[in-house]
Parts: C-alpha cells; structure tokens; sequence
C-alpha cells in the first residue's frame, strides 16, 4: 500500500541547478600574487507566506521548507499568516518590496489573489505556490507543486461506500471555507458518492481543519437528533477526525465501531487512532514539499521551463495496515 510516489521526476532532474553556483564575475582587486579573491557567494532569497499552523499537516509542511532552504543554504524569509489572508497579502507585499528572489506561497483560500500577484509579475520576481492553489489566470505564477485534492476526496467515498455496504448516514466536517482543499475534496467525495444512492450526507459544517473546531462541531452535532442518526464521519482532515473521536468518546460512544471514521493527510497521530481502533482509513496527503519546492525554485532562478503543475500522488491506509506501515511514516 505504499504509494508516495512523488509525481517530481522532471524537478528532480533539475536539482543543483541553482543561481548562487553561477561564475562570479572577475573582480578587478587581484591581490599581490595576481589571484582574484574568491567574492562571498550571493545567496538565494526566497520569500514564503504560510497559511499559518493549524494542523498537524502544516507543521509538518512547514519543517520541510525551513529545512531543505537551510540545506540549501538559501535565505528563506519566512511568514506566518495566522490563517489570515489580508496577512498574506501584506507578506507578499513585503518580498515585493524587499526585491526577494522568488516569492512562494499557500494560498489560504482560492480568490482574492490577482492584484497582489500582479504586483509581483510587475516586479518581475516569479511567484511558485505551493499546496494550495489560487483561483488566478495562468500566468500570474510559474508552476503549482500540490496535491490532487478532488482525488483525495473521491478515494475517501470509495473506500468508505465499500466499507459500508454502500448503505450510511454521513457527517461531514470541511476545512477551511473557501479554501481549495475545503472545496474540492467535498467536490470530490460527493460526485463519487452520487454513484451510492443509500449514502447520504445528511450533516456539513466547517471544522475549520483544527482539531479543536472538529471537536465543539461533533459534539454540538452529537447532541441533536440528527447526530443520533450518523454511522459515518468523512473529515477532510485527520486533526478534526481526532477532535471528533474526542466528542464522539465523550459522548459515550465507539469511535471507529458506532461511527465509521474517514479522513485526510495520513499523519502519525492518524496511524496511531487506527491502531487504536478509532479511526477507520486516512487518505494521504504529502506535507513534505521542501525539496520539490525548492528544486522548482533553483529551476526558475537557472531559467528553466517547468510544468504549469506538478501533482504529489497520494495514497490511502485502512485500519488493516495501520500498525505495519506506522514505522514508515514521515510525519
Ligand atoms: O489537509 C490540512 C491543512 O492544504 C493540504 O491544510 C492542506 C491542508 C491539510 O490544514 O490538514
């Protein structure tokens, strides 16, 4: 079931192709043997504007840009946005008009972004995002390095169609309004449920991706008649998952028995629910987008075309395989 395959070949190819290993020019100070002195080597500014550290997936997406930029030895400005999105923009701004490099980032949610990212093109400065993408025309970015969110959520109505005998009464927990994965792994859950006339979403309401937020909703859900009804939970992410197995636990039920739990990202504390017999199946989701990240920067900088996308392929654990591949896990 290990299927991290991830979609980078062509990015991989183009590792060590960075700005900061082009011949320096001659400087006219020989010194008194007639040898140039080697100049300090310019090095890379990269500006980054995350979403903020809501879940166990960002912290984790975070890790991996900070430590491949210091691998690297590129100078990374990092921002955290607190999930705010006019911070993002005052972020973008501020690599704007520090004349970074490139400028990368996660859109928190799809809209919003075209003037800011027009700024940038007017600036000339190449912007490559990350995770997330913004609803823009093509040409305000240079490439997209993410996951297929739609696919994540299509899995999830698979596997749990199967599970369920095509029969349940469904709760549903959304990330963050607005934002790209909130929109299209409920996109993708529900074109993919419609092939299931006895699966029924009868509860959607946002969980805003935080583990306390899936929490109070599943509790306040549990509390009301439609919540005597459900017999499955689809999370779009394994934070909120964790949080309702909380309420559901609280409440004095079986999470996993009772109600059948599926979500997204695959994170360690999913893997350890599952062995636990709380959780039932994590679609995956890769937060370790430092490298290829990173590879598609020192692309751009060496002027090479790249993709206009670069998908991350995921795969999907069950309970079954939870406790073998749980020593394999990254995150
Ligand atoms: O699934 C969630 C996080 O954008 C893919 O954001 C990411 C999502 C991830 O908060 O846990």
């Amino acid at each position: 079931m290990r299927k991290l395959a991830i979609a980078s070949v062509v990015l991989i190819a183009l590792a060590g192709c960075s700005s900061k290993e082009e011949a320096p020019a001659p400087s006219p100070e020989a010194n008194a043997s007639g040898q140039t002195p080697p100049p300090a080597a310019k090095k890379l500014v990269v500006g980054f504007s995350q979403i903020g550290a809501e879940s166990a997936w960002r912290t984790a997406n975070t890790q991996s840009i900070q430590d491949e930029a210091k691998k690297r030895g590129i100078d990374l400005k990092f921002s955290d946005a607190q999930q705010k999105q006019e911070n993002q923009i005052k972020a973008l701004r501020s690599f704007i008009a520090q004349k970074v490099d490139v400028i990368a980032f996660s859109p928190v949610v799809e809209t919003g972004w075209e003037d800011v990212l027009r700024e940038a093109k007017e600036a000339n400065i190449p912007v490559i995002v990350s995770d997330r993408r913004p609803d823009v025309p093509e040409d305000l970015y240079v490439t997209f390095i993410g996951a297929d969110f739609i696919e994540e959520g299509r899995m999830a109505a698979e596997w749990l169609a199967k599970k369920m005998n095509g029969k349940a009464t469904i709760a549903e927990l959304t990330g963050t309004p607005g934002s790209a994965p909130a929109n299209d792994r409920k996109k993708g859950f529900t074109d993919e449920l419609a092939k299931s006339p006895d699966m029924k979403i009868v509860f959607s309401q946002t969980g805003e991706f935080t583990r306390a937020k899936g929490k109070e909703v599943m509790e306040a859900l549990l509390k009301s008649p439609t919540g005597a009804q459900i017999n499955a939970l689809y999370a779009h992410n394994d934070d909120m998952a964790l949080g309702a197995i909380q309420a559901i636990e609280e409440a004095g039920k079986k999470p996993g028995k009772d109600i059948v739990i599926v979500s997204i990202d695959g994170v360690r504390g999913a893997f350890e629910a599952m062995i636990a017999g709380k959780l039932n199946c994590t679609v995956e989701c890769n937060p370790l987008l430092g490298p290829p990240l990173f590879d598609a920067i020192e692309a751009v900088m060496a002027k090479k075309e790249l993709p206009k996308r670069t998908i991350i392929k995921d795969g999907i654990f069950d309970e079954s395989v939870a406790a073998a591949e749980l020593p394999n896990r990254k995150y």
